[in-house]
């Protein structure tokens, strides 16, 4: 039986989703959006687009919620996006609303799927949808390390050039300015990036990294980045529907690990067919550590203003 996805939010990532999964060919899509039309037109159109690159998957966009029925998987990237100089925070109690009602309606119709969220605020917004689907944890898991580690490769492969498919970064900790690349676990090739690196130069990409989602919202003006969050969460839909066990940084459900309780919050996890197989636990230095306790209070601080 083939799969299915069901993309909530028919917007600029919720369709560069669809386009990035569609590539894959590993399930039939459904995107689904509070606007008339948009949905179908943009699950024709890409349709449309399969027999030139010879791909075999249904697209379907539709307004109505009973569409996503009999997903595998259930993506929620509806809401509204960042505008120039708002953080990512400023968007908590809208959003809430809109994933509480994506998250309520395909439960109803999918209540076995297993839940990418990618909606911002997005830690909170994963605490969310777990609590309103009533699931499991390991059935839940928010998109923002695959992103976030993937600009730092994206950085570090321009400034050495080296292909990026050497390049292995690790941005843990929450979707914010707080987030914590570990310079001492990425790696070139196996070799350590402190090593390749002089610490000005590795310093300028970890900053970047920090303020990477923010760079893209400046030079937009209306929006924030797509291609790269879209191509991460079907990266992590490819790796749940195929039982991958891959290990990628994400957004998981903590019971304990890393001295944090309660939250979700970016670690590096192993995605399998039931969703969040494992949350590994690297050995950090205090000053990891301490960034990362750090950022956790940023997401803590978010979930309690939604309780
Ligand atoms: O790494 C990450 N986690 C992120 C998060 C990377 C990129 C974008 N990120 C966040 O995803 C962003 O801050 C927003 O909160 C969401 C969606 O971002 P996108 O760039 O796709 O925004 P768009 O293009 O405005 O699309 C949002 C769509 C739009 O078509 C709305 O009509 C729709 O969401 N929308 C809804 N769909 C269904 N149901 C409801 N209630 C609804 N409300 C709005």
């Amino acid at each position: 039986m083939k799969n299915k996805v069901s993309i909530i939010g028919a917007g600029m990532t919720g369709s560069t989703t669809a386009h990035w999964l569609a590539e894959r060919e590993i399930a039939d899509l459904v995107l689904v959006d509070v606007v008339e039309g948009m949905p179908q037109g943009k699950a024709l159109d890409l349709q449309e687009a399969l027999p030139v690159i010879g791909k075999d998957v249904k697209v379907m966009g539709s307004n109505d919620y009973s569409a996503t029925a009999g997903s595998d998987i259930v993506v929620i990237t509806a809401g509204l996006p960042r505008k120039p100089g708002m953080s990512r925070d400023d968007l908590l109690f809208a959003n809430a609303e809109i994933v509480r009602h994506a998250t309520e309606e395909t439960i109803k119709y999918s209540p076995e799927a297993i839940f990418i969220i990618l909606t911002n605020p997005l830690d909170a917004m994963a605490y969310l949808a777990m609590k309103v689907a009533g699931v499991a944890p390991h059935r839940v898991v928010g998109q923002a390390g695959i992103l976030d580690s993937a600009r730092m490769r994206a950085f570090v492969a321009m400034e050495l050039g080296i292909s990026v498919e050497n390049i292995h970064c690790y941005v843990l900790g929450g979707h914010g300015d707080e987030m914590v690349p570990l310079t001492r676990a990425s790696n070139v090739a196996g070799v350590p990036l402190e090593d390749i690196l002089p610490a000005g130069r590795l310093d300028a990409i970890v900053d970047r990294t920090r303020k990477g989602g923010g760079e893209i919202v400046t030079l937009l003006k209306t929006g924030s980045a797509y291609y790269a969050p879209a191509a991460a969460i079907a990266q992590m839909a490819d790796a749940i529907l195929k039982d991958k066990h891959l290990i990628v940084p994400a957004s998981a459900y903590l019971q304990g690990e890393y001295g944090l309780n309660d939250i979700f919050f970016g670690v590096p996890t192993q995605l399998g067919r039931k969703g969040v197989e494992k949350v590994i636990e690297y050995k950090l230095s205090e000053k990891e550590m301490a960034d990362l306790q750090k950022s956790a209070q940023g997401c803590a601080e978010n979930i309690a203003k939604l309780k």
